[in-house]
């Protein structure tokens, strides 16, 4: 497919920020399509034959970032396939993606430019909070003490900087994500009126 025909916009934010949460309200409705970069990983590593298997369960555990050719690849092939069912199901909520200035700069080149970046501000304390209550349940590997406090400090040193970096683009949209999820969306709708005329 091509760039023109598509419009990407990036969900970022720290784990448990609410990405998830938030994107299910913007597909119901503004009919986007919503991709997780999480959500696609975990996929792969359950792929019986996947050849990255091992490689996607070591890094979640450990909260480190999977090597971008693997996400980038996925998020394409995930794209394209939804793009082949149905082409006008052409914009997309990239959740969790880009964590790293690579993948970013990767993404940008050989799939296509994002139209603007939500991003989800929480503090540290709630984020955990969310997590361990959610880890109660989840199943996931990564929602224990252990694994959150590895997934914080590579979002603050890996992760943040790309905030940062589309920041001065002037393409971040900024959210508190502290307040109760009805209120995140109203905030979230309020700040994309200006991105979507
Ligand atoms: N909740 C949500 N909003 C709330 C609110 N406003 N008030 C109170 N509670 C709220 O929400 C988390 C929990 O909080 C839920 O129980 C929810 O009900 C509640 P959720 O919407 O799931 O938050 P989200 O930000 O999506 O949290 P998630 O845990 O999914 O974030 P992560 O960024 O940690 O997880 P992700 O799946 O994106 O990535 C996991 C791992 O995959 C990474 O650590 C990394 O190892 C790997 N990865 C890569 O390597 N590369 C990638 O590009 C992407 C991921
Ligand atoms: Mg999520």
């Amino acid at each position: 497919f091509s760039p023109k025909d598509v419009t990407v916009v990036f969900v970022l934010g720290g784990p448990g920020a609410g990405k998830g949460t938030q994107c299910a309200n913007l597909v119901r409705d503004y009919g986007f399509v919503h991709l997780s970069a999480g959500d696609l990983l975990r996929a792969e590593q359950d792929r019986p034959g996947s050849q990255f298997g091992q490689l996607i369960k070591d890094c979640i555990k450990n909260g480190d970032i999977v090597p971008m050719e693997v996400t980038v690849q996925l998020l394409e092939n995930a794209m394209t396939e939804v793009l082949q069912k149905d082409s006008s199901k052409n914009k997309f909520l990239i959740d969790g993606f880009p964590r790293k200035m690579d993948q970013a700069v990767k993404f940008e080149e050989s799939v296509c430019p994002a139209k603007f970046v939500l991003f989800y501000d929480c503090p540290e304390q709630e984020m955990e909070r969310r997590l361990l209550e959610r880890g109660k349940t989840s199943g996931r590997a990564d929602d224990n003490a252990e694994s959150i406090r590895k997934r914080f400090k590579t979002f603050e040193q890996t992760s943040m900087p790309v905030v940062d970096a589309y920041e001065k683009e002037g393409k971040v949209l900024k959210i508190d994500a502290t307040p109760s999820p009805v209120a995140v969306y109203r905030e979230t709708q309020e700040q994309m009126k200006k991105w979507l005329q």
